[in-house]
């Protein structure tokens, strides 16, 4: 929701004008390009166009210039699908700014109120509605919005493991879960010189146990535990002076519900210890919570399909990274496709994948959605 975010939209509404798509913007600033080519609910793609602030170029952008080159091709070709086709951009994936991610398909889906999402304030004080209306992104369409025939995502890993075996597509099986908590830890701020280590209360001493903490639960519960501190603010932040207060955030994942609970479970308890032994104050807040999520099982064999009939296998892996399609699969048939990530890196600007494997996914892409298209998921799979 930064200037640059509203440049980015207005510079992508005006690629979904030129294809002649019907946009359409709602409460929360998504944006759903439509080409109404046939009547029904459309088939769905698409992802979001905000970044990290330290992101790469592929991250999102990636699913929604494919699905407007999926479009493009179509019509090209005088191709007409029996089906409309959308794509979506979702306000605030990311999450980083304004908590939790995935804010503007969690919206549209119906999993969080308007009224909630407008008020939620970010890690800069700004408030979310505010934002959204200075880069005229608050538009007229309602929320929940209507749910599509199937959602299908197109997405870079952001991991290491189809590179590591060698996979050129990926078809995901679904999506692990996600808790992030903010910390507020309280001590006292002291002189760096003269307070005897005794008589310490010093919440940068904490942060750094409940660091490693989380960093030993991790490789106690083993792969796919993950843990992250990944924001740290201590205040007065100076060369001399004992912290009196700690912000930080922790990110906790894991593809079993029962296993993060337990692991959620732990660290409240390691919390309450520490916050005894060092004799200061924690107070948490919850800033994302969801459970892991399985695609739905016909949409994943029609990926694999596809990528079979282009004699490249697709390797079956769940998503480490949350995604807008983990929203939509609440309200229609969903997966998503993978290509690789060189090297695992995302997040980050050095973030990249090869040509080859972007166009072979965006080919992947539209022939699951013309699939998708003349898929009737009423009747029950007989296999
Ligand atoms: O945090 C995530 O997994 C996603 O990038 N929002
Ligand atoms: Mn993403
Ligand atoms: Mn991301």
């Amino acid at each position: 929701l930064t200037d640059e975010d509203g440049h980015g939209r207005d510079l992508v509404v005006g690629w979904m004008r030129e294809l002649d798509l019907d946009v359409g913007i709602d409460v929360v600033g998504n944006i759903i390009g439509t080409w109404n080519c046939a009547s029904g609910a459309p088939v769905m793609t698409g992802s979001h166009i905000d970044t990290v602030r330290t992101g790469g170029r592929f991250d999102g952008n990636y699913g929604v210039l494919a699905g407007l080159e999926v479009i493009q091709t179509l019509k090209e070709a005088g191709i007409t699908p029996t089906r409309p086709l959308a794509v979506g951009i979702f306000t605030n994936e990311e999450g980083a700014r304004f908590a939790p991610d995935m804010l503007g398909s969690l919206v549209y889906v119906g999993g969080m109120s308007v009224e909630e999402a407008l008020d939620v304030i970010a890690i800069d004080g700004a408030r979310f509605a505010d934002e959204l209306e200075k880069i005229g992104y608050n538009g007229p369409n309602p929320c929940p919005g209507p749910s599509p025939h199937a959602f299908v995502e197109l997405h870079i890993e952001q991991g290491p493991v189809l590179e590591s075996i060698g996979f050129r597509l990926g078809s995901v099986t679904g999506v692990q879960g996600i808790s992030w908590q903010e910390l507020t830890i309280v001590g006292q701020s002291n002189h760096a010189g003269t307070t005897p280590m005794s008589m310490r209360r010093d919440p940068a001493f904490v942060a750094a146990r409940i660091t490693v903490f989380l960093r030993d639960l991790a490789m106690r519960y083993g792969p796919p535990q993950v843990c992250t501190v990944g924001k740290v603010d201590l205040v007065p932040n100076l060369v001399n002076v004992v912290a009196s207060k700690v912000t930080m955030t922790v990110d906790v994942r894991n593809t079993d519900e029962a296993v993060l609970r337990r692991a959620e479970l732990e660290f409240a308890e390691f919390l309450s210890v520490v916050a005894q032994e060092e004799d200061v104050t924690i107070s948490t807040r919850t800033l994302a919570r969801f459970e892991p999520v399985t695609f739905d099982e016909r949409v994943v064999d029609i990926v694999s399909d596809v990528c079979q009939s282009f004699e490249v296998p697709a390797h079956r892996l769940p998503s480490g990274a949350g995604h807008d399609a983990q929203m939509f699969a609440r309200v229609c048939p969903t997966a998503m496709i993978f290509v690789p990530s060189i090297k695992g890196i995302s997040h980050n600007p050095a973030e990249l994948t090869d040509d080859a494997d972007l166009s072979l996914g965006a080919d992947v892409l539209l022939h699951t959605m013309l699939r998708l298209a003349s898929t009737d998921f009423t009747i029950e799979s007989n296999t």
